[in-house]
């Protein structure tokens, strides 16, 4: 069975641009618009505003499972995310979609798995500044589908989805965008310090980032060191923008991913160093927005999550986060690359409590299009669900399996509190993938760190899991590769590449 699931592999399917693609991708976008107007006229719209919620998706980036004081870091003080788990739901068992940048965005902002609309890739596992690709014009992301609601659609921060004009934000259904395009390691000029000095002592000129307004650069190199803090003046700005009218914010700050840079007002405030600074002003961002929503009477019209995009960049020693007692970190499908914080938080409506069902950023559409009272298309595969029952005290979580995908390859399931790992792999080491015959298991709820493999006693579980990652296989048809196109001929080499995501 094991050999079935390798043979199966996505991987050995065509992962580039078929001839035929225009023609389909036409076809796609034509299916797609014909199922988005089913979302009732403007009159009902116009009754159902009252009770449509305004949706702010808060997106930090490298922060580890264990780096907020709701889950338990010693040290870094982050009064207002606890407040608002305290407020609302802290979920316990909440994933990205992938352990690195773009894949994970890209099914954040899809509800599918990067395999399937092209956004991974097994060596280029990210976007680069020399990649001529990005999310496919004819995905259907959740602003697209907010905005055909009546939702007034603001993205602020990192991207990383493209960089180029066709895959900017404002075509991707944001009315407005403010923010680095990427990760703000890139870019790094030639004349930067060799290797890890540049990010031990982090200048703004060594990063010639650039900051767009819309699809306009307004500053290069990007002032990294007062970033969260105008990513947060942008997002109170476009909160009074549209208070009287449903908005959908999608803030995605830069920070904590590596080189960190903090404002002169929390430099040297945490007993974390640098990066419990970094995270404290991304908190007391938090803390401002959440300030501004109440300040407003929209805190009880207002749904806000806050999670992050992959786990904690552990090779970057302390300048890296934490996953807490989980293993691992970013880039790899041990759970400290996936399990992220997950907060939701809308008052007097969501019931308050820690959850520990399973949930994932992959359901963030269908939970936010179901609250707008939209509809999902029905063209395609989606691989997340509605987590309403579970915010309202209504019942579970409808998600009982979670797939850990390593870019185009399915590495490990999880179903209820056990995890299947077929392959493996060091997050960013040399070595190759290692392939378990019977997989690696482990139960999450006793052994949350996966330390203490059992699949020679749960023969049954093994049987279960590897029946679901064969159907699950036989399902999904990757989309043609997007980031193995690079702007020229000459890829930057390897070498001068540190950032992965
Ligand atoms: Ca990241």
């Amino acid at each position: 069975m094991i050999a079935e699931i390798c043979r199966l592999q996505p991987r050995n399917w065509p992962c580039r641009a078929r001839p035929a693609l225009g023609a389909l991708v036409a076809l796609a976008v034509i299916a797609g618009s014909a199922v988005l107007p089913g979302m009732g006229g403007r009159s009902s719209r116009a009754a159902e505003a009252d009770r449509r919620p305004n949706i702010v998706i808060i997106f930090a980036d490298d922060l580890g499972y264990g780096d907020l004081g709701c889950y338990g870091h010693p040290t870094i003080r982050t009064p207002h995310l606890d407040r608002m788990a305290a407020e609302g739901q802290r979920w316990t068992d909440f994933y990205s979609a992938a352990p690195v940048c773009t894949p994970s965005r890209a099914a954040l902002l899809t509800g599918r798995l990067p395999i399937r609309n092209g956004m991974c890739h097994d060596t280029r596992r990210v976007l680069f500044p020399d990649s001529a690709g990005g999310l496919p014009a004819d995905e259907i992301t959740l602003a697209e589908l907010l905005r055909e609601c009546g939702y007034a659609t603001a993205c602020v921060g990192k991207w990383h989805l493209g960089h180029l004009p066709p895959y900017l934000p404002t075509r991707q259904g944001f009315d407005s965008y403010f923010g680095i395009p990427y990760s703000n390691d890139m870019d790094r000029t030639p004349d930067s310090p060799r290797g890890r000095e540049a990010f031990w002592h982090p200048k703004i000129e060594y990063f010639r980032c650039p900051l767009l307004r819309d699809e306009r650069e307004i500053e290069r190199p990007a002032d990294q060191t007062t970033i969260t803090r105008r990513y947060t003046d942008e997002a109170i700005r476009i909160i009074r923008q549209h208070k009287d009218r449903p908005f959908f914010l999608y803030l995605a700050h830069n920070l904590p991913h590596v080189p960190l840079f903090v404002s002169s007002e929390f430099a040297g405030r945490s007993a974390r160093g640098l990066y419990g600074d970094v995270v404290e002003e991304i908190d007391a961002g938090v803390g401002r927005i959440l300030g501004t929503l109440r300040e407003l009477n929209l805190d009880s019209r207002t749904l806000v999550v806050f999670t992050s995009d992959n786990g904690p960049w552990l090779t970057f020693d302390q300048h890296g986060g934490s996953a807490g007692l989980l293993r691992e970190g970013k880039g790899s499908t041990w759970e400290g690359g996936m399990r992220e914080p997950g907060l939701f938080w809308w008052p007097g409506r969501i019931k308050p409590g820690v959850v520990q069902d399973l949930g994932s950023t992959l359901d963030l559409l269908p939970t936010c299009v179901a609250l707008a009272g939209g509809k999902l298309p029905a063209d395609r595969t989606l691989d997340g669900f509605d987590l309403s029952p579970v915010l309202f005290g209504r019942g579970p979580s409808p998600r009982k399996t979670m797939f850990f995908y390593r870019d185009t390859r399915l590495y490990a399931v999880r179903h209820g509190p056990y995890k299947a790992h077929f392959l493996t792999r060091s997050a960013y080491g040399p070595d190759a993938e290692q392939r378990h015959d019977p997989p690696l298991l482990y139960h999450l709820g006793h052994d949350p760190g996966e330390k203490f493999d059992i699949a020679k006693e749960h023969p049954e579980v093994v049987a279960q899991i590897r029946k679901i990652a064969d159907e699950h296989l036989s399902g999904v048809t990757p989309g043609p590769c997007q980031l193995d196109k690079t702007i020229g001929k000459s890829p930057r080499k390897e070498k001068r590449k540190p950032a992965k995501g």
